[in-house]
């Protein structure tokens, strides 16, 4: 029996892949800022609807890069959520900064902000918030806070590239988003990520920072790093830029066959994208509580058949070993997220994950011994 992984990159014909490098051969500019790197900024501004897009290397150098930009001080808060990916947590902290842990909504797994101005103290600077599997925060009581506050908000969209809120891109909210494009996403360029936002002055800034800070030939502004897009890289991304529609709609498509197998089923919860978000059905996170296995004896029936299904986020980022002393510390201060980090099984998703899988995979959810 074929195996079955959480997800599978999307990629274009091996044909249109070459053809759209065949032009780096002729010009030997292979990074850098070139003509592939030009075109799929201008053709992420364009399908994101932001004014600008900043592409980086990956997408956790993106949100390392643009919380560096913003010029906080070391040691200042910065209240973000512990379930999601390393990557948030370590940009925060990886900045000389705090990371200072909310819980999350019971219906979508994103900020509560409810529970954020409880933990705003007069060395907090920023909200990270996450639209964790493409489902998106409240980013109107968000922007309420942040502006009484006086914070910035730096939004985690690693997962929403392409989702619309109230047919709004998820591109247009807070001061920034950062998108990752790494080869398990929605939409991958290889490795890589992109910050979205409105503001002028970030854009010579983010371009400057990412590569090694320079800000002409012979002079040197920042302090800055290497993060930038290689040619190669953004020549993915043209290409399955092409087929985005598409490979949505059948990952859409495999979504509601999971649906009609496991919706209503006892002690199993799925979060239905709401009626206000055009989705990218980029995760399919489904909840085991009180049914008759546990997510772990789950998450084994299936890798007894070869298939993998992923505990993203387990264990939270406020219970990892390197956060132990953080003051901030603890999954126990977080006890929504605690819940779905200890039920939540990620089962997989790809465009061209065939329906017969799908029902192999229900299958074995609903019918094992
Ligand atoms: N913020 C959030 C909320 C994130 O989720 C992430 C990344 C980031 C920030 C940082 O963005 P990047 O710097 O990564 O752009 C994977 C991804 O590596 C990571 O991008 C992603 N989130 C995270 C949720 O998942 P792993 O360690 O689980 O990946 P791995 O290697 O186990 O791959 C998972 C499955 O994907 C494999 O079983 C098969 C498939 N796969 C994998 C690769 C590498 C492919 O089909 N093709 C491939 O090339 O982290």
């Amino acid at each position: 029996m074929e195996k079955i992984l959480v997800t599978r990159s999307s990629m274009p014909s091996f044909e249109e892949y070459c053809e759209e490098i065949k032009k780096l051969w002729d010009s030997r500019w292979l990074t850098n800022g070139g003509v592939e790197h030009i075109e799929l900024q201008k053709k992420l501004e364009e399908y994101l609807g932001c004014e600008h897009a900043v592409l980086f290397t990956n997408g956790h150098l993106a949100l390392e890069y643009v919380i560096a930009a913003m010029g906080f001080e070391r040691g200042s808060e910065v209240i973000t959520t512990p379930f999601t990916f390393a990557s948030t947590t370590h940009a925060i902290v990886r900045n000389g900064l705090v990371p200072v842990f909310c819980d999350v909504r019971e219906d979508n797994y994103t900020i509560d902000p409810g529970k954020i101005e409880a933990l705003i103290t007069e060395k907090t600077v920023a909200l990270v918030p996450v639209h964790v599997y493409g489902n998106m925060c409240d980013t109107a009581r968000i922007a309420e806070i942040a502006n009484k506050h006086g914070l910035k908000v730096i939004y985690d969209a690693a997962h929403a590239f392409g989702v619309k809120y109230r047919g709004v891109s998820s591109a247009c909210f807070g001061d920034a988003s950062m998108f990752s494009f790494h080869a398990t996403k929605v939409f991958n360029t290889i490795e890589g990520g992109a910050v979205c936002f409105s503001d002028d002055a970030l854009v010579d800034k983010l371009n400057c920072m990412k590569n090694f800070g320079q800000t002409g030939v012979d002079a040197v502004g920042f302090v800055g790093g290497n993060a930038k897009m290689s040619e190669f890289q953004a020549a993915m991304g043209i290409c399955n830029l092409r087929h985005l529609s598409d490979e949505i709609a059948k990952r859409k498509a495999v979504v509601e066959r999971y649906f009609a197998a496991l919706d209503g089923v006892n002690g199993i919860k799925l979060c239905r994208p709401d009626a206000s978000t055009e989705h990218n059905y980029a995760y399919l996170p489904v909840v085991f509580d009180a049914y008759r296995l546990s997510r772990d004896e789950v998450f084994d029936a299936l890798s007894e058949q070869g298939i993998t299904a992923r505990k993203y986020f387990y264990p939270l980022t406020n219970s990892f070993e390197c956060y132990r002393d953080l003051p901030t510390a603890g999954a126990d201060k977080t006890p929504v997220a605690s819940y779905y980090a200890d039920r939540v099984l990620t089962l997989p998703l790809y465009a061209d994950l065939s329906m017969d899988d799908v029902d192999r995979i229900t299958d074995i959810i609903l019918n094992k011994e």
